[in-house]
């Protein structure tokens, strides 16, 4: 259930293990409210007054961002274990508020013990993300830094990081800051004029033209951002590359050869693979997620029925479809039929692999430029470990990878703040239609004033509590 009240609970004094659970060198132990310091304290013994053993150190009175060597101590005055403690007071913290941390040994008793101890001493303990949302909650940080520091946890790879990274410092808030400004200003423009309308039918229609200028410009930075957006997509849920054809052209024997291991069934019988089979496999830098589908023909038993409409929908997700002809059977009409199911599809690039040149030459590209429209063509033998690199040259250069390339390519955005971003371009190009509909001003600035709002919603302004809880619902406890 949700609990709707948390923000009355903004006084509480939280407490959670900010360290993965399960056996570590260390733990780390955190505490964050008005009490941090108090409670972290009052359980904590420093070396340096270890003479006065049966005491609860009542007078120990840390230094901000100092690190100090003791033990932690139950309400007994009893040892639980030998940690580190440090203070760092607010608002100079992660949440902005007194933040205490105990650096314990790693072990699953000891971390529980603590956990107990504070929380019986008056903490509570943290809710998923509580800690980020308090950050958010005090100001520190908007929610596109939220939940950028959420994709910065989870990134696969060290390109996703850099781009979630970006997020966290604030350069995507950055650009949906600067956008909101010069909507305010078009805005102002407008509303100015409305009030004090000109009789000049010339001026009006140069300030119409520079208004429309202003918003293209706007929606411009907005299309940039959708494609970092995409970028930013791939490298957190990798390039979806749907390996496809007719049955027995290689399908699997690619898959298994770029995953570098056997683990797609490869025979000589037609309509072998029968399940959709996908794993993640990294090219330069960009994660891919891989699957191998079963071959795409007209008739089959029930099994391999099912199996192909798997492949149906995996086509319909892909961002990357590897169509594989075989070069000892020439193109057949199954080939045909295979890229028809295909052709009903989305529109993501299509990479035609010839394989099997160890066998035949195979058919030329212009024969297969008259059958087929592709965006890549590479000739392999997959048997023989030819061609594997061209094609992984092809796969980076012919979809947005190459786009992930350079600096500052990608962005990560959440599928929450995608969707508004994209609502935000909708209202603009109607703003636009309107205006060179020649409709009236003051009709525009609705449009305007919508899609000021929604640029809010990305960076959190005025959200609802019960959607902050969804948000924040899905960080780890600890964060
Ligand atoms: N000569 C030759 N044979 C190949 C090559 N690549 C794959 N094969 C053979 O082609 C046959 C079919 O390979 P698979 O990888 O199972 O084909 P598939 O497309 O997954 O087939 P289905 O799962 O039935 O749709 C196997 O006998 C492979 O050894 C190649 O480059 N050259
Ligand atoms: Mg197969």
């Amino acid at each position: 259930m949700l609990d709707l009240g948390y923000l009355d609970s903004q006084d509480d004094t939280i407490v959670a293990v900010s360290t993965p659970p399960g056996e570590g060198g260390i733990g780390i132990v955190r505490l964050s409210g008005l009490q941090a310091l108090e409670i972290g304290c009052s359980h904590f013994r420093c070396k340096r007054d270890q003479s006065r053993k049966n005491s609860h150190n009542q007078d120990f009175s840390p230094s901000a961002r100092k690190l100090y060597h003791g033990y932690f101590i139950d309400q007994q005055g009893e040892e639980i274990d030998e940690v580190l403690f440090s203070y760092m007071p607010g608002p100079h913290s992660y949440t902005c508020e007194d933040v205490v941390e105990i650096n314990a040994h790693g072990g699953i008793i000891s971390i529980r013990n603590i956990l107990n101890t504070l929380t019986n001493s008056g903490a509570r303990l943290a809710t998923p993300g509580e800690f980020t949302r308090r950050a958010y909650i005090n100001g520190r940080i908007d929610l596109v830094q939220a939940e950028s520091n959420l994709a910065l946890i989870r990134a696969k790879t060290e390109k996703g990081m850099k781009a979630a990274l970006q997020g966290v410092q604030g350069k995507l808030s950055a650009s949906i800051y600067d956008l909101r400004r010069i909507l305010l200003d078009i805005i102002a423009e407008i509303e100015v004029n409305v009030d004090f309308p000109h009789e000049d039918v010339e001026w009006e229609l140069q300030h119409r033209s520079e208004i429309i200028d202003q918003i293209q410009s706007c929606k411009e930075q907005i299309d940039r951002l959708q494609v970092k957006h995409k970028a930013g997509r791939i490298l957190r849920e990798g390039l979806k590359t749907v390996i496809a054809g007719k049955p027995n052209v290689g399908k699997s024997s690619l898959y298994n050869y770029l995953l570098g291991e056997n683990r797609a069934l490869v025979t000589d019988i037609p309509g072998t693979t029968r399940d959709l089979l996908s794993d993640f496999i990294n090219i330069q830098g960009i994660p891919l997620k891989i699957m191998d589908t079963a071959g795409i023909r007209v008739d089959g038993d029930t099994i391999e029925r099912m199996g192909m409409d798997y492949s149906r929908h995996a086509l319909e997700e892909a961002d990357l479809i590897i169509f594989i002809l075989d070069a000892d059977t020439g193109i057949t009409e199954e080939d045909h039929f295979v890229y028809r199911t295909m052709g009903e599809k989305g529109e993501a690039p299509l990479i035609i692999l010839v394989n099997k040149i160890d066998l035949t030459a195979g058919m030329t590209p212009e024969d297969i430029g008259q059958a087929f429209h592709y965006d890549g063509l590479v000739y392999a033998s997959i048997l023989e470990n030819r061609g594997i690199d061209e094609l992984k040259r092809a796969i980076i250069e012919k979809t947005y990878a190459g786009e992930i390339q350079g600096e500052e390519g990608a962005l990560v955005l959440e599928a929450r703040q995608g969707e508004l971003l994209y609502r935000v371009t909708a209202l603009l190009q109607d703003a636009l239609t309107a205006l060179e509909g020649n409709m009236p001003m003051d009709i525009i600035t609705i449009d305007l004033n919508q899609a000021y709002e929604r640029l809010g919603e990305i960076v959190g302004e005025h959200m609802k509590g019960d959607l902050l809880e969804v948000i924040f619902g899905r960080f780890c406890i600890g964060k």
